[in-house]
């Protein structure tokens, strides 16, 4: 028998294996084609094994990384992106806590050898902890489940031979993890079997594990561009486009690179040429120019400019990227948000990245239903609650216009030690500079509520955020709360989002108190703090098809009717000019551990998990079109709404 003392050791040294935090915590830029670079897809079915749950290190002990999977052990296919869990009908994958393994083979052209070419490895994110070899050698390492992960592999390359990538992966949560959790061992042999263990963790979405997002293979030249930051403002008609562009440099032999210039040329949407620039630095301004508007904010909203960023040096080198630009500013004071200087609201849903058989996996056809129905319900913003989402996801809010509460993964956060908050830092700053250009983030999201009525809150979400400005002083920052108006991570933040359950978690199946209670709160949180308020989640559970009259708990008439009277204070808290937006939880009914408080899931969702709109998802539209002034776009299957509402 392992005596638990043993298992606790190996993990934590599987654990302390898995590297520190920020050896690779610049993703680099998304890899996009241009006349310089060619990216390669390495999504599809990869080979897969779990280690064993207690003998965590046996994959690392017998170098699986160092031969092809299947001649290690068994295997089975496994989808890329895709979390793992919910894949098969295996219980223990299902469940599994600790490392989990995939490797594939793939070849690179010789052209790219003789082309004397810098490849780069890029995987969207994998959750939590992994590290990633190439031909039997560690490349990178990274922690944290909803970031990029990159790694120049060029000169581990064979062009001549197939090439073997192997990723580990660990979902094993600490208390100093992004987020926490814990591994419990139970050791009584009368109750348990020997080893048994089990994770818990503070909230309330199943920690899906896999490589979720996308793999890509790309290449830049010796000289490349590195990364790109761009802020925008509006002076009256114009538009302002300040860039830095950041370059480096491979050495692939003796000679001499040179100078290093920078150029680039502002195209339109329709890919029209408008002007150009020259430096590695500087200022653009457009006279006339298409801003970025959010949805039913105006006719043409998410317009976005393309950068065509490039740079040389004496030898000759180029590469461009296409770089989406959209111009627009953000503006905040101590009872407003603004966008382009007209004050905003925001009308959306808390997220979760979540289906059947995929988990947490991108999956592009969910990508584009979740945008039409955002639209369909007339939102103009989500907040990516609880982790950074997927790049992919983050284009399509810029494209079409949907503002995002951009949220790092620190859910439910306590103790607030120093290590801690040393990894909440980086993660924030991996998160601000994957998604700084973004014209959609319009908040930053440090995290969902923290224990913060914790009196270590106060200097801990101070330093957060302060490294958040330092690195983005153009958004606003927040952290979502829902302790009560004392909170210590309060006077930190811009704006104020908190998260409230009135009638559902306490005075459950009283709706009638829903109006005085959030009024009487929401206001006390502006009076207390003077900064702009706004609920962040608010809903209640609902079966899909369960209906009861007069409404009862879990009835989609409960989930309505608590809704409408969260509207009626919503209104009145408006009026009072502090309240700055309303986003309901859920979008759609998610997973959720198995537990006795959740049937099956969460069911706050106004769309089912395969996204079939509830009587709610109904009502909000009809609420969120009303906000906006949209409702006469909604045709004739909305008149009988207007006919309930009038
Ligand atoms: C919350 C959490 C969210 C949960 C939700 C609920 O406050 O932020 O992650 O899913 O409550 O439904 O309990």
């Amino acid at each position: 028998m392992t005596p638990p003392w043993l298992l606790l050791a190996v993990l934590a040294l599987v654990w302390l294996r898995a590297g520190v935090l920020g050896d690779t915590s610049w993703g680099g830029l998304y890899p996009r084609e241009s006349p310089s670079r060619e990216v390669r897809s390495l999504d599809g079915l990869w080979n897969f094994r779990l280690a064993p749950l207690l003998d965590p290190d046996k994959g690392f002990r017998e170098h699986w990384y160092s031969q092809p999977l299947s001649l290690t052990g068994p295997v089975i296919s496994m989808a890329v992106p895709s979390s793992y869990n919910d894949i098969t009908q295996d219980k223990a994958l299902r469940d599994h806590i600790g490392w989990a393994w995939y490797d594939r083979s793939f070849y690179v052209p010789v052209r790219w050898q003789e082309d004397k070419l810098r490849v780069v490895l890029r995987l969207g994110s994998a959750h939590y902890n992994s590290i990633v070899y190439v031909n039997g050698v560690e490349v990178a390492k990274h922690e944290g489940g909803h970031l990029p992960i990159m790694a120049e592999i060029s000169s581990h390359l064979s062009f001549s031979q197939e090439n073997l990538v192997t990723v580990a992966i660990n979902n094993t949560l600490t208390p100093t993890t992004i987020p926490q959790g814990s591994i419990h061992f139970h050791n009584d042999p009368t109750r348990y079997p020997a080893g048994y263990f089990t994770q818990s963790y503070n909230f309330d979405f199943t920690n899906y594990a896999g490589i979720h997002r996308p793999v890509f293979l790309y290449t830049t030249p010796r000289i490349y561009i590195e990364d790109i930051l761009l802020t925008t403002a509006v002076d009256g008609t114009s538009g302002i486009i300040n860039y830095t562009i950041t370059t480096g440099s491979v050495q692939m032999g003796p000679h001499r690179l040179g100078d290093i210039g920078c150029s680039l040329k502002v195209l339109n949407q329709e890919k029209k040429y408008v002007t150009s620039a020259i430096g590695c630095r500087g200022t653009i301004v457009l006279s006339n120019a298409s801003l970025w508007w959010p949805y039913l904010m105006s006719d043409n909203p998410g317009y976005q400019y393309t950068l065509m960023v490039a740079v040389s040096s004496a030898s000759g080198d180029l590469d461009f990227y296409p770089q989406k630009v959209g111009i627009r500013s953000v503006g905040w004071n101590s009872t407003t948000l603004t966008i382009n200087g007209v004050p905003m609201y925001l009308r959306g849903c808390g997220k979760h990245e979540d289906a059947d058989i995929r988990g947490k996996g991108l999956d592009y056809p969910l990508v584009v239903k979740d945008f039409s129905l955002l639209k369909w319900l007339g939102a103009n913003s989500f907040r990516t609650s609880h982790y950074p989402y997927a790049e992919e996801i983050m284009d399509m809010a810029d494209q079409e216009g949907i503002m995002v509460v951009d949220e790092c993964p620190a859910v439910g956060l306590s103790g607030f030690g120093e290590v801690l908050m040393n990894k909440h830092i980086l993660v924030m700053r991996e998160l601000v500079r994957r998604d700084k250009n973004r014209p959609s983030v319009i908040m930053w999201s440090v995290g969902n509520e923290p224990q913060s009525n914790q009196e270590a809150a106060a200097n801990y979400f101070r330093s957060v955020v302060k490294a958040t400005h330092e690195d983005d002083p153009t958004r606003p920052v927040t952290c979502v709360l829902n302790r009560g108006p004392i909170e210590f991570a309060a006077s930190s933040l811009d704006v104020i989002l908190v998260n409230r359950y009135y009638s559902w978690y306490g005075d459950t199946g009283h709706l009638e108190v829903i109006k005085l209670q959030t009024i009487t709160e929401f206001t006390e949180w502006f009076v207390l703090h003077n900064k702009p308020v706004m609920i962040s989640e608010y809903g209640a559970g609902s079966i899909a098809g369960l209906h009861m009259d007069p409404a009862f708990t879990w009835s989609e008439e409960y989930q309505v009717e608590l809704m409408l009277q969260n509207f009626e204070a919503f209104d009145k808290l408006r009026s009072q000019g502090f309240f700055v937006g309303e986003m309901i939880w859920n979008f759609a009914d998610f997973a959720t551990p198995q537990g006795s408080k959740r049937v099956a899931g969460n069911k706050k969702g106004v769309f089912t998990r395969n996204r079939q709109p509830k009587t709610a998802a109904h009502v909000l539209r009809w609420r969120y079109h009303s906000l906006a002034g949209t409702t006469q776009q909604l045709g004739n299957r909305t008149a009988l709404w207007r006919h309930i509402f009038s």
